[in-house]
């Protein structure tokens, strides 16, 4: 029953893991009122790292109490937008002092690259309640001219949407945590957060941190525990107003039927299937890497992945020979080893689909031209993979994957109808890259894909100010950006008659 320690654990996060990890309810760590708990793995070798309180349905209704007080009465309820901006701007501050501490956390719990956490997940974490501190004082309504006859003064104001249940997945669980939780608490929201159950541990720490803060008892909530419990009990519940989740589109629709119960508002951002369009004119020294980075960043487990890779027949051999020779060069390896570019994926249920996937792909004609296998037989590393000869009624085509594969096609028609039409031939719509020197071609490609976020000579962006969500079975909103305020606000409609 002993907790596995990683020897190149750093002394804070080894103190923190260390700790017993319980609910943050109303300012106070509790335990479970059911006493269970349950384990978090490293994905790296399979071994527990931490026990976490299981909450439930009981635990999730004693969090919307906590955050209904906390948002009808009690000091957040009184307090002025700058020092709302300067309590989320001092999280950001804490979060960076502790950046270390949060990077180890975060290789350990998801598996990803500790330089990936120390470069992507804390600093864009960081920068994200920063970005949203600062809107914390300009969110404003407007001035209307209305048509009515008579004598009439009217206006909009924005008032925070209320008790917020945001439910978040596990492949980058600190930013998820953070683009939740930054423009709830920016709008004047209180929270009860439940993390992903593979993946609770940052979240945790960051709530102590919110705690050190001084944000008011009741205002972030955090309830770990499983989807079909806790999460389902906070998509059902009556008093909480609006629900924001990221994750399978499976699960978006469990979210969007349970909300029907009180018409709680709705954000969603679901699966991608994010297509990458190289032209024969692309600068194949950008666009090789690009491509790779695209679907082998994270393991592959990013929604906006570029999992379909459409290259021009004149490119094509070019970039799978490219593509080949970067996923080759890739270092598999645990979170926490040196040198490791790319960790496991989250967990044995996770390979094994993903393994399903590339099987299917094989079994309904696609070439394996690089990876295709696991890759040891601890922990749960999957080599990076390029599949060929793919067709779009595949699987592989049409189904979210998210693991390192792609999936390769060749088009040799220069109508960029038709190429668009393939790259849009899903049920997705979150993201896409296009990739050419020609900015004619780049701007009709922008117009022609239907996606929530498109680069050129870029596959992407995860900057706080840039909106990202869905088209399509994509999702419901943006997220990030001014855009993302949005979700936490309801429009008030005043008119004076003067
Ligand atoms: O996701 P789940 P899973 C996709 C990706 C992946 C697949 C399965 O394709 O292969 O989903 O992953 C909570 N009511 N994405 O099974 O179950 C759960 O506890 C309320 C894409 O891990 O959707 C966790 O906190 N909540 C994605 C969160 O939902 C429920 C990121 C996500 O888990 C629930 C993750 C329920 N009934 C997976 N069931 C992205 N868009 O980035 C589960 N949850």
């Amino acid at each position: 029953n002993t907790l596995f320690v990683h020897p190149r654990i750093g002394d804070k996060a080894a103190a923190f893991l260390s700790r017993e990890h319980k609910l943050l309810i109303g300012g106070k760590w509790v335990p479970a009122q059911s006493g269970k708990v349950f384990d978090t793995h490293d994905p790296g070798t399979g071994r527990v790292i931490a026990r976490v309180a299981e909450g439930d349905a009981a635990d999730i209704d004693l969090a919307v109490k906590a955050a209904r007080q906390a948002f009808e009465g009690g000091p957040w309820s009184r307090i002025t937008p700058s020092d709302r901006g300067r309590l989320v701007w001092k999280l950001a501050d804490l979060l960076e002092q502790h950046a270390e501490e949060f990077a180890e956390l975060e290789a350990l719990d998801n598996g990803k690259p500790l330089t990936t956490a120390r470069r992507g997940d804390v600093p864009l974490s960081v920068d994200m309640f920063r970005y949203m501190a600062g809107w914390a004082t300009k969110i404003t309504g407007e001035t209307l001219s209305i048509s009515t006859p008579g004598n009439y003064h009217a206006f909009t104001v924005r008032e925070p949407v209320g008790v917020v249940g945001q439910i978040i997945p596990w492949n980058a669980p600190l930013l998820m945590a953070a683009w939740k939780l930054a423009p709830a608490l920016a709008t004047g929201c209180t929270i009860v957060l439940k993390p992903a159950e593979q993946t609770p541990l940052t979240a945790l720490r960051l709530g102590e941190l919110i705690q050190e803060a001084g944000f008011p008892d009741g205002v972030v909530n955090i309830v770990t525990g499983f989807g079909p419990t806790a999460g389902a009990a906070i998509a059902g519940h009556p008093d909480i107003d609006k629900v924001a989740f990221t994750g399978s589109t499976e699960v978006g629709r469990h979210i969007v039927n349970a909300a029907m119960g009180n018409f709680k508002k709705v954000s969603l951002e679901l699966g991608g299937k994010s297509p990458v369009i190289v032209f024969p004119d692309a600068d194949m020294s950008v666009a090789v890497p690009g491509a790779a980075q695209a679907i082998f960043a994270n393991s592959g487990q990013v929604c906006t992945a570029g999992s379909r890779l459409f290259v021009h027949k004149k490119a094509f051999d070019r970039m799978i020979d490219g593509l080949t020779q970067e996923a080759g060069k890739i270092r598999v390896g645990h979170g926490l080893a040196e040198g490791t570019q790319m960790g496991p994926v989250i967990s044995e249920v996770q390979l094994e689909r993903i393994a399903g996937y590339i099987d299917q792909g094989k079994a309904a004609g696609a070439t394996i031209a690089s990876g295709g296998k696991r890759v040891g037989s601890e922990g749960y590393f999957m080599a990076p993979t390029i599949l060929t000869d793919t067709k779009p009624d595949m699987s592989v085509m049409q189904e979210e994957i998210f693991g390192p594969v792609v999936c390769a096609v060749s088009f040799d028609d220069d109508d960029l109808e038709q190429i668009a039409k393939q790259a849009n031939d899903s049920i997705y719509g979150l993201a896409g890259s296009i990739w050419t020197r020609d900015l004619s071609t780049a701007h009709k490609m922008i117009r022609r894909i239907r996606a929530g976020r498109i680069g050129v000579n870029v596959h992407g962006s995860v900057d706080a100010a840039i909106p990202t969500g869905g088209f399509k079975q994509s999702g419901w909103g943006r997220e990030k950006g001014h855009e993302g305020l949005h979700l936490y606000t309801e429009v008030k409609s005043v008119i004076i008659s003067l």
